[in-house]
């Protein structure tokens, strides 16, 4: 099956519900050889945008939103060892990443993680949830160059503003570069709160890092 064929419904089986066949479809892009990054941002991505729209609009109630974001997760622990295992030995760098506090949308930076360690850095997860402050001692205690603050609402976005203040209350603001991403992150708002960077899907994550 091509990417685009399979992209087109694993994404819709994640509009219908149906983890079944999101899973069979899943296992059959590892078995076709596919570029599993597509599948992951273009294929399940689209489908769980989509579901979120449908929830926007009234269309679909909290506990199918929830469902589609436990689908997308589940297709993805399958699809995320396979994109690790090609992943470059040497170091080129240490990441500290986490969602913001008071939000427990995971699945975009979980991507971008998985991304950046199958590119070759050493990536220290810290889940979602997770306050300012804990980021940042963090990133000081593994030695971080890069910090990166995932937010997917707008009530939380200030929190990513708030990592930036608190390396620039403790003078360290000059000893790490900070990216930001979500879908409510824009260039503007990164500009904003003085961070370094900005991206909106996992590629882009990857060569913002690699230029910083
Ligand atoms: C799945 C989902 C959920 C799941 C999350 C499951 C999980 N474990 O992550 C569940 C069901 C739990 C959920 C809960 C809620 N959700 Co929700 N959710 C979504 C949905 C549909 C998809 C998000 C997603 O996973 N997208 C797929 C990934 C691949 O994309 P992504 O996250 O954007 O990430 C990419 C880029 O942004 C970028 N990126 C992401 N992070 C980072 C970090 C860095 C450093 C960089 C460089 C790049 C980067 O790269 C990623 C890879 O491509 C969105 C709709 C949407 N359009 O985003 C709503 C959405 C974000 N949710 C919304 C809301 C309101 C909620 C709830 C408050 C609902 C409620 N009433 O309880 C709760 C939040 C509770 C909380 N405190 O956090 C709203 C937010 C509105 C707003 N403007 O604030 C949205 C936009 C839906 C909508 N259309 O209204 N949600």
């Amino acid at each position: 099956m091509s990417n685009e064929k399979l992209n087109a419904e694993i994404s819709e089986a994640i509009v219908n519900l149906d983890k079944e066949k999101a899973l069979e479809l899943a296992n059959r892009a590892i078995t076709d050889g596919l570029n599993l990054l597509d599948v992951v941002e273009h294929g399940l991505g689209a489908g769980i945008r989509r579901v979120g729209d449908l929830w926007d609009e009234g269309e679909i109630f909290l506990p199918e939103l929830m469902l589609g974001g436990n689908i997308m997760q589940a297709a993805m622990e399958l699809l995320l060892p396979h994109l690790k295992e090609h992943s470059e030995t040497f170091n080129r760098g240490t990441i500290v990443i986490a969602t913001i506090e008071g939000d427990i949308h995971s699945i975009g930076k979980t991507i971008v993680g998985t991304m950046l360690s199958a590119n070759g850095y050493d990536v220290h997860d810290l889940g979602a949830d997770v306050p300012a402050e804990k980021i940042v001692n963090e990133a000081i205690k593994v030695h971080a160059n890069i910090i990166g603050v995932s937010a997917l609402l707008t009530t939380t976005m200030t929190g990513q503003k708030k990592v930036v203040e608190i390396l620039k209350e403790r003078n360290l603001r000059s000893q790490f570069k900070v990216i930001l991403g979500g879908a409510p992150v824009s260039r503007k708002w990164v500009e904003e709160c003085g961070a370094d960077g900005y991206a909106d899907s996992a590629v882009d994550a990857v060569k913002l890092v690699k230029e910083l």
